[in-house]
């Protein structure tokens, strides 16, 4: 696998059939950590649920899913409703929508408590999302790695997600690539993503 631990900022991490834009680091250290802790706080958060060959899993990673209005989305077999942004949820997305030039009406979160926690490799296409649309995700503590894997030619692709960092994927991204989220003994610290997402 490829793996670039510190990609340059605005170019295309991907070598075809999508965009992965590496937007850099937008919070240092003390910001992160100040958004970290109030996010732990303030977040509604709750253990996800998937089926999976018809089984129900509920997964050890939390989640959160806020937006502009009460947005259904559905993934993994659920519904989920959002719940209306707090402040500092909003001050993070006029962030984003700076750095990445694009407009989000929502935000689902993910808390992963230690690096035993992870997310399996899938795409976000589900139908309730724009049409090659963007998602941007921010990370905040533990660094982690993201994989991406070309769903015809098993390419794959790795980059580490630092504190504070802000990727984005747009264009064809999620009909060509899946990703994940590897879960890794290595890391023992916790880390929250906040992906920004366009609704429909
Ligand atoms: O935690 C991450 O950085 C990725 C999360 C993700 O892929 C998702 O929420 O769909
Ligand atoms: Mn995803």
């Amino acid at each position: 696998m490829d793996l670039f631990s510190c990609p340059q900022s605005d170019q295309n991490l991907l070598p075809f059939d999508g965009e992965v834009i590496y937007h850099g680091i937008l919070l240092d250290a003390n910001e992160s950590e100040r958004f970290f802790n109030v996010l732990m706080e303030k977040i509604d958060w709750y253990n996800d649920r998937s089926v999976i060959y018809g089984k129900e899993i509920i997964t050890k990673r939390k989640v959160a899913w806020y937006g502009s209005k009460d947005f259904s989305y559905t993934y993994s077999g659920f519904t989920r409703v959002a719940t209306p942004w707090i402040e500092e949820l909003l001050a993070l997305k006029q962030l984003v929508e700076l750095y990445t030039d694009s407009m989000y009406n929502s935000c689902l979160l993910n808390l992963y408590h230690s690096g035993e926690e992870g997310m399996a490799w899938h795409s976000d296409g589900e139908k309730d999302l724009v049409d090659n649309g963007s998602i941007a995700c921010l990370s905040l503590g533990a660094q982690r790695r993201f994989d991406f894997k070309h769903k015809q030619s098993g390419d794959k692709k790795g980059f580490e997600l630092a504190n504070g960092s802000l990727i984005e994927m747009k264009g064809e991204t999620q009909k060509h690539w899946l990703h994940r989220i590897a879960p890794t003994k290595k890391v023992t610290a916790p880390r929250i993503s906040l992906t920004f997402r366009q609704m429909k």
